[in-house]
């Protein structure tokens, strides 16, 4: 019984991969480029985006991942950029099979970037591929500055880790430092950010690497 549970799970995970495997392809025969935003429920991801999509420094898409309701969806919508929602329905994470579905539904003509912005946990969306070219590790000052060593695998697979709420420091005695030097002795090459959403503090440097990627992306 067990064996026969185990085989049909790598199964399933063996075809997820081969929609991982196409996402990448297109994306890469479109020379779009792919972020997988994954962080715990409220972290910022979805303000996070809403900063960056503002500053119309390229063309955006946004996939977004949530459990239920369409409400992250017509928070990009109103941002004036095409948005498809995944509604898992309980499931706590993105599956590549959803997101090419949602590709398709998507107008990739003349966008440079896909965002998609995973379901908030910080657990296991880190461990499906999408076909991303980059996990983004988006954390709050407010959920306290231990949890990169206690949920190190995002940390490690992730090009970028941003913090959010960086306004919030003082108010919940956030330890910069030791956030930081975990997050650096679990991934000294990842590129790092603080910003504040609200006030936009700290967004230029992110979109700047999202800039980077993307012309590396091209040239490749
Ligand atoms: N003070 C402060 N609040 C922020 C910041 N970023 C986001 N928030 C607030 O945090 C709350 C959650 O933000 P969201 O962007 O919805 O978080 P999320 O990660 O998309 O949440 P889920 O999609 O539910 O996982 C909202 O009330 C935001 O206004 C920030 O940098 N500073
Ligand atoms: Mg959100
Ligand atoms: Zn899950």
């Amino acid at each position: 019984m067990t064996t026969k549970k185990v085989s049909i799970f790598k199964s399933v995970l063996a075809a997820d991969e081969q929609f991982a495997h196409s996402i990448r392809k297109e994306m890469s025969e479109r020379e779009i480029l792919v972020l997988n935003l994954i962080g715990s429920p409220g972290a910022g991801k979805t303000s996070l985006l809403e900063e960056t999509l503002k500053r119309r420094r390229f063309n955006s898409a946004v996939v977004e991942g949530d459990i239920a309701t369409a409400r992250d969806a017509e928070r990009i919508a109103s941002c004036c950029v095409p948005v498809v929602q995944i509604n898992t329905r309980g499931g706590c994470h993105l599956e590549a099979n959803l997101v090419s579905k949602a590709l398709k539904a998507l107008s990739l003509e003349n966008v440079d970037v896909v965002f998609i912005e995973n379901v908030g946990n910080l657990v296991c969306p880190a461990e499906f591929d999408l076909g991303e070219d980059y996990k983004v590790a988006v954390c709050s000052s407010a959920e306290g500055a231990d949890k990169p060593l206690k949920y190190p695998h995002l940390f490690h697979e992730c090009g970028a880790v941003v913090l959010t709420k960086k306004d919030l420091f003082p108010h919940v005695r956030f330890d910069r430092d030791l956030f930081w030097s975990d997050v650096d002795s679990l991934n000294a090459k990842a590129a790092k950010f603080e910003v504040d959403n609200l006030s936009g503090e700290g967004i230029d440097g992110w979109v700047d690497q999202v800039e980077k990627w993307l012309n590396l992306k091209r040239r490749s």
